[in-house]
């Protein structure tokens, strides 16, 4: 029987996420013209990376899927030694360079602003690299000014949006006695003071409600920002550039999130080499490429988290219609089935069990009955599921369950008396 959900066990439910609910997130590279963004693009879609589980696929000229690299994936590869290995991804988008006077327009500005809004998080590039032969849109190196620049323009045209919205709700209340109206308009009229105070949608103290309906806008200022500082090398391995503790001090004093400091032309150099010899300059000049944590940072900045999945290939389960808990292949690595397959499986933070089940298949959420759950820290320290069951940290967990990232889960589901939908 699948554990009765008390209210009373229930966490305190956690204030919602600004920004679609979806498992299918992106982020964009976002900045001015000349920064590195393309450099750093194909850097990241050229990296080919020996290893079945790394590798890197271009969807479009200008959208990647990249994978995350994760030493915990790679652990449970070891372990189960399975058919197939599926490891997450972060989609990325490659966009234009924005410029001063984007929001109105200028550097055919509005459509490179409508890229930044289909996408969930933003990769701010800053040019920190001194180079008379790369032109700088605004002539000199400077960062904070580019910041200001580019986070002046998404300000902007969020005000733009908010005020057309102001006037459509306006509209309507004419129409209309609508209570939700009047809620939406107060909100958008404190939003708009807000973004005219200079600051960001992200950065504000919203109440459930506001963020419920600020998720139906998609603010370019809503959408998480990790700033990546293009250095030259030199500055890179010696972790000094005269740029950088301004940037710092500009970031503190705008919501704090991370800044990571790479070097696009590194990145570039360590690509067109083959690995052992990236790893030998590395090590001889004892520098480290950015791309795994940038890839990383930017996987988490958009609250995206994983579980994992060992087990038969979720296509074996679907032709199940009927109680399917018997089969656990979950075992000693020489019990490999031949589908076996290890796979993570993203979703948005704060997903509840049923929903992760959905992403695996419809079924598993329709007939959902319970997760049963292994903290990933826990089989690596046992070793294996049954020592892990042993000590008691094999757990069910029921519908209000929210999966945590890392969990290595097994679904139980039953759609026997439902049929298909
Ligand atoms: N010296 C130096 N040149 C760089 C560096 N990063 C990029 N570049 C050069 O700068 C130029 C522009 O780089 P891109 O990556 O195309 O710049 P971008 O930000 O995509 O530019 P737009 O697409 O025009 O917005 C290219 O010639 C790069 O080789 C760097 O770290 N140092
Ligand atoms: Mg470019």
């Amino acid at each position: 029987m699948p554990p009765k959900a008390s209210k009373s066990k229930e966490a305190p439910s956690e204030r919602p996420i600004l920004g679609r609910f979806s498992s299918h997130l992106k982020i964009g590279i976002v900045g001015l013209p000349n920064v590195g963004k393309s450099t750093l693009f194909n850097t990241l879609t050229k990296m080919s990376i020996p290893a079945e589980n790394f590798p890197f696929c271009t969807i479009e000229p200008n959208e990647a899927r990249v994978n995350i690299p994760d030493e915990r994936f790679e652990w449970l590869c070891q372990l189960f030694k399975p058919k197939s290995e599926v490891s997450a991804f972060l989609e990325i988008h490659d966009i234009a360079g924005l410029v001063r006077g984007a929001h109105a327009g200028q550097g055919l500005g509005n459509s490179f602003l409508s890229h930044i809004r289909a996408v969930d998080g933003i990769f701010h590039v800053l040019r920190a690299f001194e180079d008379p032969d790369i032109i700088h849109v605004d002539d000199i190196v400077d960062p904070v000014r580019d910041l200001e620049v580019i986070s002046a323009e998404l300000r902007l045209k969020d005000i733009e949006f908010i005020e057309r919205r102001i006037e459509d709700v306006e509209k309507s209340m004419k129409r209309s006695n609508d209570k939700q109206l009047k809620i939406e308009l107060e909100m958008c009229q404190r939003v708009k003071a807000w973004l005219e105070d200079e600051k960001d949608v992200r950065l504000g103290d919203w109440k459930a409600a506001d963020i419920e309906i600020l998720n139906t806008f998609q603010l370019l200022t809503a959408k998480p920002v990790v700033y990546l500082v293009n250095m030259n090398e030199r500055d890179y391995q010696r972790k000094k550039n005269k740029f950088l503790p301004k940037i710092h001090t500009w970031v503190q004093e705008h919501g704090g999130e991370t800044i990571i400091p790479f070097s696009c032309v590194l990145e570039r150099n360590l690509a067109d080499m083959l690995p052992h010899e990236a790893d030998k300059y590395c090590e001889e000049n004892k520098v480290q490429s950015a791309l795994s944590k940038i890839i990383k940072t930017g996987f988490s900045s958009i609250n995206l988290i994983y579980f994992f999945t060992a087990g038969p290939d979720e296509g074996w389960y679907c032709c199940a219609h009927f109680p399917v808990w018997n089969f656990v292949f979950l075992g000693p690595a020489g019990l490999n089935c031949l589908l076996l397959q290890v796979k993570c499986w993203q979703i948005r933070r704060q997903t509840k069990a049923p929903q992760a089940a959905g992403t695996i298949h419809t079924d598993f959420e329709r007939g959902f009955i319970c997760a049963e759950v292994m903290k990933f820290n826990d089989l690596k320290e046992l070793g294996s599921e049954p020592a892990v069951k042993a000590a008691g940290k094999y757990k069910q967990e029921g519908k209000t369950y929210v999966v945590q990232d890392g969990d290595i889960i097994f679904f139980k589901f039953n759609v026997s008396g439902g049929g298909k939908k």
